[in-house]
């Protein structure tokens, strides 16, 4: 552990900034190991700071400094002071000119932070403080100024590109060439973008509402040239879906985004120049499966409504990321949703949340979607501040309506455009949009933990009064030890014994969305002729926990009758939660293990069930996963998890073999791909029973596996039976299989991820010597993220059976891994050491183990601010 502790920035300290930037004109000299910076900077003093001349303070790291010059005057090294963190300059004027001259080395920066090297492409990363590692300058969000960028370098880079608008270009005399662009809109340093190399690009254009003409264009590497459809025609589609929903047109006359292989994480929406991980903008039908071109979609989708709700109203601080980024997770979902099924968008965020948010919420980093501290900002860009951002802000959604919602976010556009701002400045646009008091829902903002409703009810069949009873409580969380009442709104409806909604008002209407305010609330409902069934927190109208004792029977009715579809899957995710504890308990027992008739007749009736949309019927098949289970558990029992999730799967695949093979064949039908929800349904159910087929191990399953996967004519069907292969196919198949797939796509930087995730991932194949091999495969890069997340992050995070296994050797893994990268990338370095760091939540042996490998990272040596934090805040008892 290293002696000194890094410094906690606290939201409480917050200070407007001393000084204001409004130009910021940038020259760049590219060279691979000394890049020159010169920055010419036209400072003033904020008249919001208060009185005097303090100093000013420039954020500043890893750069080679060579030259101050205030207002035209050299400064001398004794007229400032170079700090570890940046330059102290003593100033005696309001207004200035700063110029700074300083170097830096792309080739070496290994962290993807600031200005790097990306297969011969430079490219930056600056959110959150990665303009600080480019030159000296206030690296803070409410610092906006006008950016201009000059570009110069040698002919193998041809590209050259920056924020705004291009205005000028031309030839150096020693051969080299410069572009100079202009961004009009001031922004922060960490929407600053530069992109140079040898780049082909598609174009096209799209004409706004208003008729204003804008140039789209996606750059690559010639090889992937053929890759960018659908992104573009994603783009298309976000920009004409946030006019219409939103009214928010575009500002610029160009928009561009490039695709890079090293990134640390999906895109940044830099204004007018979005970089994306390639992972995230290439795709062809051969090559991409159906869930890459959705997320292509989702992620192109995000980064362009960024342009709104994030560069044009920006944070006020890196507390508030959630202003931006739940409110962009929220319209992203929206999209996705109004572009292809609504139901399953929601059944796969929900799932993400509850698996992984909520194990987030009850884990040692546990904090409010706003965070109160941090020592290393880059540790926040979390589940909670994305993915609970966004319920948040579809709670709001929920409670004001869509046109409330609107009008609500059209005041606060129009009040905060240009300005750096806080998530209570939205909250009240919405307030004041909407005359309503959001006091108590604020609460949302600065309370950690999930929240739980425990649901009783009473019917009085005299009376026939019908009673909701709901209590709230919520965890503790570190530091946060009494939580006050949530505001929720609580979406529901009373099912008959038909199977048809009750009319709960005077209107007729068969869901009312409760709002609960009391740690105590009782609900009542008159006039029923008989004891109504429930269904509660329909479409997860609250990021929260329902407990509710359902009844086998009952949750059976709901999976058959309930109105609202996701409740009808969550229904069917009670049940067979309960199925899988059975047998967890039979397995910690020692009893012989038997899955539930009831859910075997219940699975064997969805899987027939051609009524049902079969995206919905693919989600129900496939049992809840080894994380949600253990999520779900109180002490993790991983063997026992692992035992009963795979006897339920044996027992499922053997019982209904007949019922699988007859709709694997009725949806095996060939046909052009095509991404649309329709298919994308339709061939996730069919892997879905190909799967199932499988893990029977019968030669027949295997043959199928074995032709569909020489004759897919789409990665994801191809994919599916790799994967088939992998997990349940006889060694010298599986190995055969494997080959074959990389020789055909080695040179396919995305399928090689996915050939390579599938192995890791493989409770088979992903054996821990097997992924060290992996990692010595050509294939494998220590300093890609994406690789490093397919294999090392497969392994850890999708592998529970092997990442799990008694004797740790899973978790020292990780420790070594940990520790290796966090000197070449620690924000990597610092999510891979996630799984580790949940150890309280294991029972037995494995907790001493877990705690043993994070011990062991804790005492390597100097750690960075990064994986410290993370680790240090895991260890605290
Ligand atoms: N805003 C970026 C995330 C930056 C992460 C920096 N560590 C991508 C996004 O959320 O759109
Ligand atoms: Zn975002």
């Amino acid at each position: 552990m290293q002696d000194t502790q890094p410094n906690t920035t606290y939201l409480k300290d917050y200070r407007v900034p001393d000084y204001l930037v409004d130009n910021t004109d940038l020259h760049f000299e590219l060279e691979a190991k000394v890049t020159q910076v010169r920055t010419r900077l036209k400072i003033r003093r904020n008249p919001k700071a208060g009185d005097g001349l303090p100093p000013l303070f420039l954020d500043g790291v890893d750069l080679q400094l060579f030259s101050v010059t205030l207002d035209g005057i050299a400064l001398s090294s004794t007229d400032y002071q170079e700090l570890p963190q940046g330059l102290s300059i003593p100033v005696e004027k309001p207004e200035f000119v700063l110029e700074i001259h300083n170097s830096i080395n792309p080739e070496e920066n290994t962290s993807l932070e600031g200005l790097y090297l990306s297969n011969k492409m430079y490219c930056t990363q600056c959110e959150a403080e990665g303009f600080r590692k480019i030159t000296f300058y206030p690296d803070r969000p409410d610092v906006m100024s006008k950016f201009t960028t000059t570009i110069v370098a040698s002919k193998d880079h041809p590209v050259l590109l920056s924020n705004g608008n291009e205005i000028g270009r031309g030839h150096c005399e020693d051969g080299r060439q410069f572009v100079t662009w202009e961004d009009p809109f001031p922004k922060p340093a960490y929407l600053f973008a530069l992109v140079a190399g040898n780049l082909e690009h598609v174009e096209d254009v799209f004409t706004t509402a208003r008729g204003r003409k804008v140039k789209l264009q996606i750059f690559t590497e010639a090889k992937n040239i053929g890759k960018c459809d659908h992104a573009m025609r994603s783009l298309k589609n976000a920009m004409r879906w946030d006019e219409e929903v939103y009214g928010r047109e575009y500002d610029l006359d160009i928009f561009m985004v490039v695709a890079v292989d090293h990134f640390n994480m999906g895109a940044m929406e830099n204004k007018g120049l979005n970089i994306f991980n390639s992972a995230c903008v290439l795709a062809s039908p051969e090559t991409a499966t159906d869930s890459a071109f959705q997320r292509i979609e989702s992620i192109v989708g995000h980064e362009y409504f960024h342009n709104w709700s994030g560069n044009r109203v920006t944070c006020r601080d890196w507390f508030q990321l959630s202003l931006k980024e739940g409110f962009t997770v929220f319209r992203d979902a929206e999209f996705s949703a109004d572009l292809n099924s609504r139901a399953v968008k929601r059944i796969e965020d929900v799932t993400l949340l509850r698996t992984n948010q909520f194990a987030e919420d009850a884990g040692p980093m546990a904090h409010p979607i706003r965070p109160d501290s941090y020592m290393e900002i880059s540790n926040f860009y979390t589940l909670t501040v994305y993915e609970k951002g966004a319920e948040v802000v579809r709670m709001i959604h929920t409670l004001l309506g869509a046109d409330g919602f609107r009008k609500g976010s059209d005041l606060y556009f129009e009040r905060h455009d240009g300005c750096a701002v806080t998530c209570e400045d939205f909250v009240r646009a919405m307030e004041d949009a909407n005359q309503v008091d959001l006091t108590q829902f604020r609460r949302w903002y600065s309370q950690a933990g999930t929240p739980v409703l425990d649901v009783t009810d009473q019917f009085d069949e005299s009376t026939g009064v019908y009673r909701l009873i709901v209590r709230q409580s919520c965890p503790v969380t570190p530091e946060q030890k009494d939580k006050l009442p949530f505001h929720i709104p609580f979406a529901m409806g009373l099912l008959d014994s038909t199977g048809s909604g009750i009319a709960l008002d005077k209107a007729g209407s068969t869901q009312l969305v409760l709002e609960i305010t009391e740690s105590e609330q009782v609900f009542e409902f008159n006039g029923l002729r008989e004891r109504p069934l429930p269904s509660l927190l329909r479409g997860f109208s609250a990021p929260v926990k329902v407990r509710y004792d359902y009844s086998l029977e009952q949750l059976l009715f709901l999976m058959s009758h309930d109105s609202d579809t996701f409740n009808r899957w969550d229904a069917s995710q009670r049940f067979a939660f309960k199925a899988m504890n059975q047998l967890q308990s039979a397995y910690q027992e020692g009893l012989s293990l038997e899955l539930s008739p009831e859910l075997i007749v219940a699975y064997r009736n969805i899987l027939l069930n051609k009524e049902l949309d079969p995206a919905l019927v693919a989600e129900i098949m496939l049992l809840p996963s080894e994380h949600s289970i253990a999520e779900e558990s109180v002490s993790i029992d991983a063997e026992a998890i692992v035992a009963a999730r795979t006897f339920a799967r044996k027992s499922l695949s053997c019982a209904l073999i007949d019922e699988l093979k007859e709709r694997y064949a009725e949806l095996d039908i060939e046909r052009p791909y095509s991404p649309n929800a329709k298919d994308i349904a339709e061939r996730r159910l069919k892997n879905i029973c190909l799967e199932y087929l499988c893990v029977t191990e019968s030669a027949d399953a295997l043959d199928l596996a074995q032709c569909q996967f020489d004759s897919a004519g789409n990665m994801t069907d191809s994919a599916a039976a790799l994967s088939a292969l992998i997990n349940y196919g006889n060694d010298q198949y599986a190995e055969q299989a494997i080959h074959q797939f990389y020789d055909r796509w080695k040179e396919d930087t995305q399928v090689t991820e996915l050939w390579l995730a599938q192995q890791a991932c493989s409770a088979k194949r992903g054996t821990l010597n097997n992924i060290k091999a992996l990692m010595q495969h050509p294939a494998f890069e220590l300093k890609n993220p994406n690789k490093v997340r397919a294999v090392i992050g497969g392994f850890a995070n999708r592998n529970f059976q092997q990442f799990h296994k008694n004797d740790g050797s899973g978790f020292e893994f990780v420790a070594d891994q940990v520790i290796a990268l966090d000197k070449l990338n620690p924000q990597v370095a610092s999510r891979v050491v996630i799984p580790i760091t949940r150890w309280k939540k294991y029972s037995g042996e494995l907790a001493g183990k877990m705690k043993a490998a994070l011990l062991r990272v804790s005492n390597s040596g100097e750690l960075s601010k990064d994986v410290y934090e993370v680790v240090s805040k895991s260890l605290v008892n």
